[in-house]
């Protein structure tokens, strides 16, 4: 099935011809995942081969202006700045508007906004797709459900699907074909004390995008066969720690599915490594604090940065350590 089959199921009942008001702002947190998505059944619809679980990153995330443009092309601005329409973010932004133009409003203005480290891998396409799809339905006031907004940002990037909702969020996978049944919920057991910090140790652009890694990965890794398992024990263990509030459960739990999606990786041909030398020296350490009694954990998503799990009673020790570390949630 086809991105624009689904969006009609969606949009049918809605009339979207025309703008409800000149421009819409809307704000969405980017989301780090504790049980990963790492492989997707439909790559047409971002369908994925397990479901996954995440924490929203509270303010940190993209804020979305949408407008018409009147100048015959789509234009885009991140951080005040004009994309360049051949730029990789741009084509998808735009491949991704395709599905939403009228005859009334052929071309969009899209200005985001995002107060997170760009080239941190702090998944600015999971925000600012998601961020799109709100301004787009406060734009044509399609009045979607919160359910509806998941699909349609989905169609985005998979990982946009969490971005929607803030706290703890599981994107169920589904098993229908058109993946009306694939879309993230909010699970509603609030953690005040956790928190999440980013560790740099590198901005330079990645080498090869997820979306290209994880077709490799599914493709030729010869551990993958046993992914769908493993999640499937994770996620029922991260609902489980969340819902007794057990971080020793919780940060053991996502640092081994982290490290189980990077073993894929390494195992996939030809190999994929997103860790650089200083990643790896970070782990080192994170597990000797552990050894030395502070309770720290990390995931590492499709990027050389580390985000360490940890509690806001131990934020001073660590941050004595990390200086460089920035909590995104607190
Ligand atoms: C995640 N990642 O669960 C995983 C873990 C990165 C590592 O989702 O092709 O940008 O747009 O569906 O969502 C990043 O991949 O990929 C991702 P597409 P996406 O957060």
């Amino acid at each position: 099935m086809k991105k624009a089959a689904v969006v009609a199921k969606i949009l049918e009942t809605r009339q979207s011809a025309v703008p409800a008001r000149e421009q819409a702002r809307v704000f969405a947190p980017s989301n780090i995942a504790l049980c990963k998505y790492w492989g997707k059944r439909d790559a047409e619809l971002n369908l994925p081969q397990t479901s996954s679980l995440s924490i929203s990153l509270g303010e940190k995330g993209s804020t979305c202006t949408l407008r018409q443009a009147h100048e015959g092309q789509d234009q885009f601005k991140l951080n005040d700045r004009e994309m360049e329409l051949t730029s990789s973010f741009s084509q998808r932004l735009s491949a991704y508007l395709d599905l939403f133009r009228t005859k009334a409003v052929p071309h969009f203005q899209v200005e985001m906004q995002m107060n997170l480290p760009l080239a941190a891998g702090l998944a600015s396409s999971a925000c600012g797709f998601a961020s799109l799809v709100l301004a787009l339905n406060d734009f044509f006031a399609w009045g979607l459900a919160e359910r509806e907004f998941s699909i349609l940002a989905r169609l985005g990037s998979g990982s946009a699907c969490r971005s929607v909702m803030k706290g703890f969020v599981e994107w169920q996978a589904g098993v229908s074909a058109d993946g009306m049944d694939s879309y993230a919920v909010k699970l509603n057991l609030p953690w005040p004390e956790l928190r999440l910090g980013l560790l740099l140790v590198s901005t330079q652009e990645k080498p090869l995008s997820s979306r290209l890694a994880m077709e490799r990965t599914a493709a030729s890794s010869p551990l993958y066969a046993s992914w769908p398992a493993k999640v499937e024990r994770d996620l029922s263990l991260i609902k489980q720690a969340l819902a007794e509030q057990n971080f020793q459960a919780l940060g053991e739990t996502a640092e081994s599915n982290a490290l189980t999606m990077h073993a894929l990786m390494l195992s996939a041909w030809p190999p994929i490594s997103y860790a650089l030398p200083q990643t790896i020296t970070a782990m080192h350490e994170i597990w000797q604090l552990r050894q030395e009694g502070l309770p720290v954990y990390f995931t590492q998503d499709a990027g050389p940065n580390l985000k360490l799990l940890f509690l806001a009673a131990d934020q001073q020790k660590l941050s004595r350590h990390f200086p460089e570390m920035e909590v995104v949630i607190s």
